[in-house]
């Protein structure tokens, strides 16, 4: 047990724990510049959570929170109270986050720095813009996929690479060609999820490429 964990020695508490008053925590990621740690938490109906951890700090659970229980009924004191953290951001309704990573490749970069969170009730991938601690924007991408994102990583060639949640779940790849080229993109069944240029934030488009595909090859829509 590290010697200087925040309730080592205190009557009542147990010495491994960090921080608390969380609630079924799914993603916890090192911010690249920062170094600090960010984490996100499903909320009950409503109130999923994203925080930054500090050691020793209460993060509210159950006393306060955005959501309601599954019943409809209340569960919270409010929505803050001294001594308890804030989140750095929440979903109303609930989009159940699950996986989160930096993104710092070269790939993609209009969002380096952003925070990509996965989905599952909600089946999208979030990209976040950040200002230092605070979150300033939301995006919501590959709501086409129809998929459970149970995480979401950044690989070493700078593609975010999803694992999808269900019976056939998938491992994907989220890149893009650099060549002027209009491109293809391999497809067994249908055409894959293209992004477009707007949400790319570039004139490049972006293409989600299932990393299994060897066969039929598809000419993307000129749009
Ligand atoms: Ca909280």
């Amino acid at each position: 047990m590290p010697p200087d964990n925040p309730f080592v020695g205190r009557a009542g508490a147990k010495p491994e724990i960090w921080s608390y008053g969380h609630r079924n925590a799914q993603g916890l990621a090192l911010h690249p510049a920062s170094g600090k740690l960010w984490e996100h938490e499903h909320g009950p109906r409503g109130g999923d959570e994203i925080n930054i951890i500090e050691k020793g700090k209460n993060y509210g659970w159950p006393v306060i929170g955005f959501g309601i229980d599954y019943s409809g009924a209340k569960i919270h004191e409010s929505t803050r109270k001294d001594g308890m953290e804030q989140p750095v951001h929440y979903w109303v309704p609930s989009i159940a986050p699950s996986g989160m990573a930096f993104y710092t490749g070269d790939l993609f970069p209009a969002w380096r720095g952003n925070l990509f969170v996965g989905a599952l009730a909600a089946q999208l991938l979030v990209r976040l813009e950040l200002d230092g601690d605070k979150v300033v924007k939301e995006e919501r991408l590959l709501q086409d996929l129809r998929e459970r994102i149970r995480d979401v990583r950044q690989g070493p060639d700078g593609a975010l690479w999803l694992v999808t949640d269900s019976a056939s779940g998938r491992i994907l790849r989220v890149w893009r060609r650099r060549s002027e080229l209009l491109p293809v993109v391999g497809a067994r069944d249908r055409a894959d999820v293209l992004m477009s240029p707007a949400q790319l934030g570039s004139k490049e488009a972006l293409w989600l490429k299932r990393n299994n595909d060897k066969t039929c090859a598809q000419r993307a829509p000129a749009s």
